[in-house]
Order: structure tokens, then sequence, then C-alpha cells
């Protein structure tokens, strides 16, 4: 087995330091990595897409037992990895659709992101009872039967096996795209590498689009035989691309009669907790009487906290103090503005779309600052509203940004492995797309968690030189493309795609899609060079906590050819990643963003050409720039650009016009 060390560029990248930090100085941190197995390449080389990435490799969980790992590729198969021998056996396969050999006809893959097989989790009493579970997505339209093959997998008894009735959601245009299927299976003999045994279709959920799908499971690992928590489900429940939608359904996040945009507490097996517990509606699961809507009418039963767009990974921190009540953290992928680390508490609502980070978001003011009275109402259904809430917000946040920022927020996990004694109680986590890697101190993240959306835990960039090392894997690997597949706003042409794992003995890995390869974190050096910076984004130069939401009726910037200059600067870096390097908009400048393309949204348009969707004076160009255009990707630049350097771009813009 190849083990090469491979060691991390020094690559210094400035950051603003806008909190300085009591006592010591922080050291800047390189992580070393190794190479730790390569996965079968499933790649479909006719796309320029994600599905060209070498290995769609998408969670790595280590066996209760720590023997094997198991880890699943979002194209299907669901593997073994052997630690001793790093091999790789395909335990399940997924992959039926269109003739495939796989368990599922209607299964679904082909489209962007998390498509596909997307998770598999462990039941805390796996070691006895040999039960797992399982999230993947369907096509409803593909005309199959959404019974898993017989005969695939020779030791599957599908005799009592039957689906369910989808949980509805609700849409405007009638289109349901795609269903999240949540089985569990049962090993009768987990030692071994293949499946024999039963499985349970627990429950089906309509999602409008193809993104953001329910899509993460955990269990408390704290909880007990006996206790309240143990063997209950949290769920990470995207909202179905529904919040970014014009429409009716951009609410669904808020609503509580959806399940989409919320975390979700059920009880899979049926015979746990049955006096403390209701069975649900399709009879396949319970639900815990102590969720915080149970006694709502009209509220979906299942809901333990609501308001989020795409918290797609968990991170269950585990106080040594108190070991028996840790935090649940989620990864949080935003829209316009800001990615996000929440806590999640019981009944809380991450003010999902009408809140973006500690920033409001709203289609008639755009990005702007919280109103002086920070309630929003507790949304039952599209018409019935009851009472108020006050949002709960981020305990980590970084913007959308070349500079300090990325495009989609990973997962991390607090450190507390053996191997590197620098890394301890330090939240490590990344960006996807751009392949970034920062940490947190753990008591910041924790301090953060207060009612004050202006306090976030500083956040510190370490070296790990990981695009490089992913863009020579695939080339060496027999990737066609010249760059890595895909594309993001901030990472431009390739993406990383980079999650986190994480063992039994607390140690990390890197999961990178691009090049279908896993390596373990093996080491963090001090890097050479300058102190390392912090990160507190909340607050940035200039943004008032609250505040008016006015902008200026005129242009306050003279348009001289330095203003010109200055707002053609500015705009380089921070808009023609989107709009083209002379403001001729996506399309002509050749530049797709995936996100958009895979939701059939507008790309970023011509601001060269003298239309103007949102106004065409100069103070509406203003304030379409400083407040973004919510619910799309066109963020909001306030509190990253001056009002100054914004009349400056609006300066530029004008020169852009062939008729000028
Ligand atoms: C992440 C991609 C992205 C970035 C970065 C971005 N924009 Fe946009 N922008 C968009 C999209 C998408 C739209 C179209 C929104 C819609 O109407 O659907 C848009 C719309 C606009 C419009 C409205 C055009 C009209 O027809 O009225 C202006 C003006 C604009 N952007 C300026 C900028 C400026 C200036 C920057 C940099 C400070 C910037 N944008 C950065 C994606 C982006
Ligand atoms: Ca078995
Ligand atoms: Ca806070």
């Amino acid at each position: 087995m190849k083990r090469s060390a491979i060691l991390t560029a020094t690559v210094f990248v400035s950051l603003t330091l806008t909190r300085p930090l009591a006592g010591q100085a922080t050291p800047r941190l390189a992580l070393e990595l190794q190479d730790y197995v390569s996965l079968p390449v499933t790649a479909d080389n006719t796309n320029e897409n994600t599905r060209a990435q070498l290995a769609r490799v998408n969670f790595l969980r280590d066996e209760p037992g720590g023997r094997r790992f198991f880890v699943n590729d979002l194209n299907g198969p669901l593997y073994i990895l052997d630690k001793r021998t790093k091999t790789v056996t395909t335990y399940l396969d997924f992959n039926g659709a269109g003739g495939r050999p796989g368990l599922f006809s209607k299964f679904t893959f082909e489209r962007n992101f998390a498509t596909g097989l997307t998770n598999f989790l462990f039941d805390p009493d796996y070691a006895r009872n040999g039960i797992f579970y399982t999230l993947h997505m369907e096509d409803p339209t593909v005309n199959a039967p959404a019974l898993p093959k017989s005969g695939v997998v020779p030791g599957l008894d599908l005799t009592d096996y039957t689906t369910t009735p989808a949980l509805q959601t609700p849409t405007v245009n009638g289109r349901i795209e795609r269903e999240v299927v949540l089985i569990e299976w049962t090993d009768r003999n987990p030692s071994d590498n293949t499946f024999e045994g039963t499985a349970r279709e627990l429950l089906r959920l309509q999602e409008p689009l193809p993104i953001h799908p329910l899509g993460e499971m955990t269990f408390n690992p704290a909880a007990r035989p006996g206790d309240a928590d143990w063997r209950v489900m949290y769920l990470g429940s995207g909202d179905g691309g529904s919040g970014e939608q014009r429409d009716n359904r951009r609410l669904n996040p808020q609503r509580l009669d959806t399940y989409v945009g919320k975390i979700l507490r059920i009880i899979p097996d049926l015979r746990e907790h049955t006096t403390t517990s209701t069975v649900s509606s399709n009879g396949r699961y319970r639900i815990p009487n102590d969720n915080p809507f149970s006694m709502v009418d009209g509220a979906r039963k299942e809901i333990w906290a609501s308001g989020l767009r795409n918290p797609h990974r968990f991170f269950w921190d585990v106080d040594p103090a108190r070991p028996r009540s840790p935090t649940l953290l989620a990864f949080n992928i935003g829209l316009s503005t800001w990615e996000t680390v929440v806590v999640i508490h019981k009944g809380a609502n991450y003010g999902y779309p009408l809140r973006e980070g500690t920033q409001s978001m709203s289609p008639t003011n755009g990005i702007g600052p919280l109103p002086e009275r920070d309630m929003i109402p507790v949304q039952i259904s599209d018409t019935v509203a009851r009472g108020e809430v006050r949002p709960t917000y981020p305990v980590i946040q970084y913007p959308h940004s070349r500079e300090t920022g990325g495009d989609a927020i990973a997962n991390g996990f607090v450190y507390r492995g053996k191997l590197i004694p620098r890394l301890r109680d330090k939240l490590v986590f990344g960006d996807i797309t751009t392949g970034r890697i920062w940490y947190a101190n753990r008591s910041d993240v924790l301090a953060a968690d207060d009612t004050n959306p202006m306090t976030v835990a500083p956040i510190y960039e370490m070296d790990a030189g990981l695009r490089r090392t992913a863009e020579e894997a695939y080339h060496k690997r027999g990737g066609p493309g010249q760059a890595l597949p895909g594309s993001g706003a901030i990472a431009g042409r390739g993406r990383v795609d980079l999650r986190f794992a994480q063992d039994n003995d607390g140690e990390l890995y890197i999961l990178t899609k691009s090049d279908g390869m896993i390596r373990k974190v093996v080491g963090a050096r001090v890097a050479a060079g300058a102190p390392l910076a912090a990160v507190v984004p909340a607050r940035a130069p200039g943004q008032s906590v609250t505040g008016p939401l006015a902008t200026p009726s005129r242009n306050l910037i003279a348009s001289t050819p330095a203003s010109i200059a200055i707002g053609k600067r500015v705009y380089q870096a921070n808009c023609a990643a989107c709009h083209g390097n002379a403001g001729q908009g996506a399309t002509k400048a050749g530049i797709t963003i995936s996100v958009i393309e895979e939701q059939q949204g507008r790309q970023p348009p011509d601001l060269a050409d003298d239309q103007w969707d949102h106004g065409s004076s100069d103070s509406d160009i203003f304030r379409v720039i400083k407040r973004g255009l919510p619910p799309t990707m066109m963020a909001g630049f306030d509190g990253r650009i001056p009002d100054r350097d914004i009349w400056n771009i609006v300066n530029y813009l004008r020169t852009l016009h062939p008729g000028k």
C-alpha cells in the first residue's frame, strides 16, 4: 500500500484581525496529510460537472467495535473498508437505475450534488443487533417499482418489505422532483462482509428540487439504555431548495407543517420508548412525546428545530466535564452570504429564509442588518402564524468571499485523538468547494452560543495544500479534465469537494470527491511566517448590528477616473467570478455556476448591456449591490464593501455599456 506523506504548502493568506485574542499568540498551523485509501473510480466523464468526480465519497464511519470502516459513494455503493488490509469491498449497491445491477430501480444519482446514496448510520446497539440506516434518493417519475429488486443481494429477505406513502412537502407548481428514502437494515451476521437479513422502509419524504435533501442522521452518543435519548435519531433535513424560490415554497423552512428545512427527531424502532412516544402517521417509527411541537395543532410532531437551509452534517461535542449531555452542532450551507455552524436547541428557529447568518434577508429589503425588534412569526402553515419567536444565530460563520471565505461549509469535528496534541480541543472544519480549512477553539464555539447574534467564534485558517494535492491525484488517477470537475462562485473552475470524517479514536480523515481519495490527518506543524490572524466575520467593519435600511437617493461619489479605477478593482475582486471580468455576464464569460444550473435558475446577468431588471438609477444599482437580491445568489455586500466603494463600482459599471 502506497503511503506517501504529503507535506503542505505554506501559502500565507492575509486575514483581517478584528478581535485580538487575549494572552498567547496563536501559531499558524499546517496540516500534514497521508494518503489512506483511493476509492474505486465511479465517474461519468461525459460530463464536466460533479458527476465527473472520480468517486463521490460522502461519509466514512467507524464500525462500533472498530475493525472496519464503512464508506459510501453517492453513485451507489456502500463499501466496507478493512482497516488492516485497506481493501474495499462492496457491501450493498443501491444503484439499480436504468438497468444497472444495484438494488433500487428508481435510484437517482446523476444530477450534481447530494443525489444518490447520501448517507448511512450505525444503530447505537449495532454490535448486538446488526441494525443500520441508509438514506438514498429516488426519482418518483421513473416508471419502475420502488421495492428493492429481488435477487440482487442473495441474503436479503424481502418477504415483508413494503414501501410507504411519501410524506408531503408543499409546492406551488405541483413539481416534486425527488423522494428521499430512509431504510432500516438488519444484518443477522454483522461480522462478515455480506448482507443477510431484512430491511424496513421507515419513511420517504418529498423534495421539491434535487438539492439540499434530508441527508444527515445521528444518535446522541452519550445516551444509554433507559435514557430518553437512547436510540432516538436526529435527522438533518435540508429545505429541498424551497427557501430560494420566489414563490410560496420559500417559507417551507419556517412552516411547522413541513418536514423540510428542519431538524427532525424520531425513534426508528417501534419497540423502543413505547410509553413516552406516539406511532408516526405511516406506522413505521415513533415520535417522542417531548418533541417541542408535539402538542401544537397543525405542526409536524417530528420537528425538533426549524428555519435551516441545509444542515447537511452534524457533530456532537462531548464536554469531558459533562459527558452525559453533549452539544449537537449542525453545519449549515448558506444561500448568498454566510456559511454557518449552529448549536441545535430544542424548538429553536434559525431564521432561514428570513435570516442568513447574523443578517436579515428579504426579497424586498435584501440582505441587511437585523431589525431593532428581532422577532419572526411562528409559521404553522402558509397562511396561519401563531405568535412570534426570536431567531437563534450561528456560533461560527464565514462569508462568501475570496479573501476570507468560501462557497459552502463542509463539516468538521473537535479533535480528540492522540496523534496530534496541537489540535486537541479545536473544531477543525472546511469549505467544500475551495478546500479551505479552518479551526475554531472549542471553548469559543460554546461561548458564542449566547443570545447575542454578534458573538461568533474566531476562526483560524490552516494550510493543507488540499487543492493542489487533489489536482495532482485527480490527474494521476486518470481524471481527464484540465481542472477539477464542477465550479463554484468563489472556488471558480474546479471543486475540491471536501468532507471530514473522524474515527472512534478521534483521529481525522479528509474525503475528497474530486479525486476520490481518503487521506488521514497525521500532523499539524507550526508553519513559518507571519502569525495567523483570527477572523470574526459577524461584525464586519462599518456594519451595524441593527439599523435602518435606507439607501441614499443619489450617487455620492463623482465619476472621476480615480473612482472608476477603484470601482474596477473592487469589482474584479468581488464580482468578476460571477458576472465576468468585463461585466459581460456569466454566459458570455463562459462561467456556469453549478448551483444555479442545478436549479435551472438565472445565471449572473450582463451588467454592460444597459438592461437593468432591478432598477436602472445609480441608487437602484447601489441598493442591489448593498442589499443583494434574495432569494438568489446575488448577495448583499453590506459590511463587506464600504458604501463608498459600492458607489465606485456603480461608476465603473456605467462605463461598460458599449454606448458609453
Ligand atoms: C455568486 C455570484 C454573484 C456574485 C459574486 C455577484 N453577483 Fe450580481 N448577480 C448574481 C445573480 C445570479 C444575479 C441575478 C439575480 C436575479 O435577478 O435572478 C445578479 C444580479 C446583479 C445585478 C442586477 C442586475 C439587473 O439586471 O438589475 C447587479 C447590479 C449585480 N448583480 C451587481 C453585482 C456586483 C457589483 C457584484 C460585486 C460587488 C456582484 N453582482 C456579485 C450573482 C452574483
Ligand atoms: Ca453480514
Ligand atoms: Ca452568539
